[in-house]
């Protein structure tokens, strides 16, 4: 996808635009509180939201805490050269979300191509649980997966293959990177550019040191995932923690920065969710013998069939039951 060429997402199931002046459509590249901006055609326009918009929730957008995300492709009616009002949103092709409040859904971003999903060889050790939660949330969002292992500086490669479960390898594309080297740098640039992408992944795994080494010339600050906080408030003191930010790539593609992305970490999985990401175990288990089958010692079950048969692979099972577990 060209950076700045949204024409041809918009594709012919869009909502109707308003009539009176013809809107134009753009993207959204950032949010802030109820401002939005939009890159109509390379131009940035600050935007507010037509008052059914306005609302967020249940009555804007099915069961969302707002309406309008950064990576929609929205309608824009102008009312001077850089200012105008988002008269509607056109379907999305994927969605980052987590739980909100009051059981709404909270999107973080819509459009996105994937989720760079960022662990360390060591320190901080990495957690092959948290990836599958990453996984999952990329999965139920309707987005891809990368894997980036980063600090392969700080461990042997014999190490680093072992503690990859060998599914992952043919469930995304794994990147295997070093800051301090620049060990996999290219093979990660080649896997963003011209993509959308957001970097999830705890703190101190080297997500900014990435970045600012394959796009040392984003704006100050677009490698700082994380956020602020009050502890640690904005040099210039300026409010930035409620706003939301999709970068412009050099080569094409966009880079995003997301205040919620940590919470991400906390994505309570839904069971539909775990069924996308383990079908073949989901199948199975609908032979089980008792429906609320543990697939342990129980007669009759039918993963465990399927794994004397070959059809499931033990690590899968094993990620499987991590997932249920929590
Ligand atoms: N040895 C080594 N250290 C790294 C690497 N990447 C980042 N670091 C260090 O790890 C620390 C955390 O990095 P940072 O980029 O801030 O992580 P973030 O919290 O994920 O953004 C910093 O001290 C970095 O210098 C790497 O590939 N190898
Ligand atoms: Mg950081
Ligand atoms: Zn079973």
């Amino acid at each position: 996808m060209a950076s700045h060429d949204t024409s041809q997402r918009v594709g012919t199931g869009g909502p109707k635009p308003h009539a009176g002046p013809a809107p134009a459509w753009g993207m959204v590249i950032r949010t802030e509180g109820p401002v939005t901006w939009v890159d109509v055609d390379g131009e940035t326009v600050r935007c507010t939201l037509r008052g059914r918009l306005k609302r967020g929730g249940p009555d804007a957008q099915d069961r969302t805490t707002r309406a309008v995300v950064i990576g929609d492709v929205v309608a824009v009616t102008r009312q001077a050269a850089d200012a105008g009002v988002i008269a509607s949103v056109a379907p999305r092709r994927s969605e980052l979300s987590r739980p909100g409040f009051h059981g709404l859904v909270h999107v973080m971003a819509a459009n996105l191509d994937q989720l760079v999903i960022v662990v360390a060889a060591r320190q901080p050790a990495f957690s092959p649980h948290l990836v599958e939660r990453f996984l999952v949330a990329a999965r139920h969002g309707r987005m891809k997966a990368v894997l980036v292992v980063n600090k392969c500086d700080l461990a042997e490669a014999s190490e680093i293959q072992a503690a990859i479960p060998t599914s992952w390898w043919s469930e995304m594309p794994v990147v295997l990177t070093s800051a301090a080297t620049g060990q996999g740098l290219e093979p990660l640039r080649a896997l963003l550019q011209p993509r959308v992408s957001v970097f999830a992944g705890v703190s101190g795994v080297g997500k900014t040191s990435l970045v600012n080494l394959l796009f040392p010339r984003l704006p100050a600050g677009t490698g700082r995932m994380a956020r602020p906080t009050a502890a640690r408030p904005d040099p210039k003191g300026r409010h930035t923690t409620s706003s939301s930010c999709l970068y412009p790539l050099p080569g094409g593609g966009y880079l995003g920065d997301l205040p919620g992305i940590r919470q991400l970490e906390l994505f309570e999985h839904r069971e539909d969710a775990v069924a996308e990401v383990f079908p073949e175990i989901e199948a199975a288990a609908r032979r089980c013998r008792f429906r609320d089958c543990t697939h342990g010692p129980e007669p009759g079950c039918g993963v465990r069939a399927a794994m004397d048969h070959g059809e499931i692979a033990p690590e899968r099972f094993q990620s499987y039951l991590r997932l249920r577990r929590t």
